[in-house]
């Protein structure tokens, strides 16, 4: 396997790549690599290689819909090459598509989420999401805003939250995970990101994201999830639920302790009744309406 593709897949396994937009932005990144540098003869050979590749990826992320879409788009495109030259010419071309498509509808999400959030709100976020970050650091530029995050165990990916909002000059409160419900009665909205939507619009994400729902809902507070349409899972559409990654305990407990069993989950589902909309680069949709959104969406590419 190539050095530079190891690496990304290693990166990607231990979380130094993390979130579904970047994830699948390496994804892409680490197969046009292994395109470019195959030493395939055949377009059966090298498509070969392409499937077996793509499967190496996704496997490292299970919960990640937006990745296996990303690598579907490559597919379908690579697939009409004649030969392996054309095949790599191809995989270059489909990568300025997919940057472009990539930066475009995150601008839209940015610009649509930040709108939502009045001058002296309050939000608050969990775990790292690029998306919701460019959200609310729009939104400072403009407006009186205070940020609250949790901290994110096991992997503490809230510090990064809090240090690209601090650098930004946003102003920015961490909380551990517990003190949830102790905060939200301070609170205006909760903006999360989302790794994947299933057709009745349920969202998957960062574990205890659930469980800020629902306390959301009990107070009251809005709950709304800032997502790319390419997170949806279309598998969900034929009654797969989509597989939560369960990671090391040892990142829970990393000395083992004799007799006692830790589970790891990486991602919980948050029903559609707790979901107030979701922020996407096609408008802000209502969770029940999000499946016949993105059809549509699709159908007109
Ligand atoms: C990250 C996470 C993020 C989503 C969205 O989990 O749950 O909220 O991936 O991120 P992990 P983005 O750290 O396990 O990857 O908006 O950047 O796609």
């Amino acid at each position: 396997m190539v050095k530079e593709v190891k690496k990304i897949m290693h990166h990607i396994k231990t979380l130094k790549i993390q979130g579904a937009r970047r994830v699948a932005a390496a994804t892409a990144k680490a197969l046009v690599l292994s395109i470019k540098k195959s030493k395939a003869k055949t377009k059966e050979e090298i498509l070969r290689e392409i499937e077996h590749a793509s499967q190496n990826l996704l496997s490292l992320r299970p919960t990640e819909p937006m990745a296996r879409n990303t690598l579907r788009f490559f597919f379908a495109k690579l697939e009409h090459g004649r030969d392996v030259e054309e095949i790599k010419k191809l995989a270059e071309e489909t990568m300025k598509i997919y940057d472009k498509q990539f930066t475009d509808a995150f601008l839209k999400i940015t610009e649509y989420g930040s709108e939502l959030i009045w001058d002296g709100q309050t939000i608050l976020t969990h775990c790292h999401s690029t998306t919701v970050n460019s959200i609310l650091v729009r939104a400072s530029k403009k407006k009186k805003i205070k940020v609250y995050c949790t901290e994110t165990r096991p992997l503490y990916q809230g510090h990064k939250t809090a240090k690209e909002l601090a650098s930004a000059k946003v102003d920015v409160t961490m909380i551990v995970d517990s003190a949830v419900k102790y905060i939200m009665k301070d609170v205006d909205l909760v903006m999360v990101g989302a790794d994947a939507i299933a057709t009745d619009g349920s969202l998957y994400n960062k574990i205890g994201t659930s469980t800020i729902a629902t306390v959301a809902n009990d107070m009251k507070i809005p709950f709304y999830s800032a997502t790319q349409i390419y997170k949806f899972d279309p598998l969900t559409k034929f009654g797969k639920m989509t597989e939560i990654e369960m990671r090391d305990p040892k990142e829970v407990l990393p000395k083992p302790i004799k007799g006692l069993k830790v589970i790891n989950p990486a991602f919980d589902v948050t029903l559609p009744q707790y979901i107030r909309a979701y922020i996407t680069e096609i408008g802000i949709i209502p969770p029940q309406n999000v499946m016949t959104a993105v059809e549509k969406y699709l159908s007109n590419q």
